[in-house]
C-alpha cells in the first residue's frame, strides 16, 4: 500500500494511506544504508495489523527535494517566518534559512514576516523589503489580528508548505489562522530572553485541504551550513545570479579578485550587508573544513 508520512516520534512514523492512518516502524535496512524516513516522504507499507492500524515501511520513493532543518521531504513550498519583533530579526538567521533552501531548489520560497500589530511605525518592514522585496515574494501578517492571512493562504493553496524559523516567530499560531480547522499548541515567549520556549516539537503533516498540506516545525536557534561547499555559496544569493560567469577571472570567489562583477554591483541591486554576510558564510564554511 502506498502512503506518505505525516509525522515520526522515536523511530515510529505516521503513514496516512487512504483514509487512514497507520503506525508503522521501518525496516532495519534502511538504518543500515544511512536512509531516515521523514515527514513528507511516499512510502510503501506492508500491513501487519489491519484492526489496530500497524505496519511497516518497506521502501522510499525517491524525493523530489528534502530540507535537513527542520528535516521535511517533497515540498513545494517554504515559508520563511520571522516577527516584526518578540524576537527580533535576526537577519543572519533568515539568510541561512533562504540558502538552505535555495539549496534544496524548492520552487517556492517565501517570506513571511509576522506579528505585524506589534510595530506602529512599519520602519522594520520599510527595511526588510528593501533588502529581500526584490529577491523573495513577501508577506507581511499577524496571526493574531488576522492580517495578511487571506493572501497567506492563497499562496499555500494546491501546496505543501513548511513553515520554517526561530522559536516563538509564530509558525505554529499562522498556521492555525490560515487553517481555522487546526488547533495546534502555541506558546509563551519568555519575557526574559525574549524567545519562543520551543512550543512544537516535531515536523508534522497536516491536510488543511484536500489538495493543501502545511508542515509545521520546531523553531531552531542555530542553523549551521555544513551542507553547503564554499565554492557553491554564491549560488544561493539570487541578487548575484545576473553576473554569476562574468568576472574577469573564471574561478572568481567574488572576495578580493579584481574585476569582480558582483562587487562592482555592491550599493546597486546587491546590498552590502547580504555581500557581507556572503563573506561571513564564505569563511565560517572554509574554516570548518580547515
Ligand atoms: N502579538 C502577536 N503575538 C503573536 C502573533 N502570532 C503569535 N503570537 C504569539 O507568539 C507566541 C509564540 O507563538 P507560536 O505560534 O507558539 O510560535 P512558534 O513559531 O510556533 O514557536 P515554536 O513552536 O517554539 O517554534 C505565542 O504567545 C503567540 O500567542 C501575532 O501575530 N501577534
Ligand atoms: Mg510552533
Ligand atoms: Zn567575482
Amino acid at each position: 500500500m502506498t502512503g506518505r508520512i505525516i509525522k515520526g516520534i522515536g523511530g515510529i512514523y505516521s503513514v496516512a494511506a487512504g483514509s487512514d492512518i497507520y503506525e508503522c516502524s521501518a525496516r532495519g535496512k534502511f538504518r543500515k544504508n544511512g536512509i531516515i524516513p521523514t515527514v513528507g516522504d511516499f512510502v510503501e507499507i506492508s500491513v501487519l495489523d489491519e484492526k489496530n492500524k500497524k505496519g511497516s515501511v518497506d521502501e522510499i520513493k525517491k524525493r523530489k527535494n528534502m530540507l535537513i532543518r527542520p528535516r521535511a521531504a517533497n515540498i513545494d513550498c517554504a515559508v520563511i517566518t520571522f516577527a516584526v519583533t518578540k524576537p527580533d530579526i535576526n537577519n543572519e538567521q533568515l539568510d541561512r534559512f533562504l540558502i538552505l533552501a535555495q539549496q534544496q531548489k524548492i520552487e517556492n520560497v517565501v517570506i513571511c514576516i509576522n506579528k505585524c500589530d506589534l510595530s506602529e511605525s512599519g520602519d522594520e518592514r520599510k527595511r526588510l523589503e528593501k533588502i529581500y522585496s526584490p529577491l523573495y515574494k513577501m508577506f507581511f501578517v499577524s496571526a493574531e489580528k488576522g492580517a495578511g492571512i487571506e493572501e497567506l493562504r492563497a499562496e499555500l493553496k494546491g501546496k505543501v508548505s513548511v513553515f520554517a524559523g526561530p522559536s516563538g516567530v509564530g509558525k505554529s499560531s499562522l498556521i492555525n489562522a490560515a487553517a481555522p480547522n487546526m488547533d495546534l499548541a502555541t506558546g509563551e515567549i519568555s519575557r526574559k530572553i525574549e524567545r519562543g520556549k520551543h512550543t512544537t516539537r516535531k515536523v508534522e503533516l497536516i491536510e488543511v485541504d484536500e489538495d493543501t498540506f502545511i508542515m509545521d516545525s520546531p523553531g531552531f536557534t542555530s542553523l549551521s551550513l555544513e551542507y553547503i561547499k564554499a565554492e557553491e555559496l554564491a549560488n544561493y544569493f539570487r541578487e548575484f545570479e545576473p553576473y554569476l560567469g562574468k568576472c574577469r577571472f573564471n574561478d572568481c570567489k567574488h572576495l578580493k579578485e579584481p574585476d569582480c562583477e558582483i562587487k562592482a554591483h555592491i550599493g546597486e541591486d546587491i546590498s552590502k550587508e547580504r555581500y557581507e554576510r556572503f563573506i561571513k558564510f564564505y569563511d565560517e564554511i572554509c574554516s570548518r573544513r580547515g
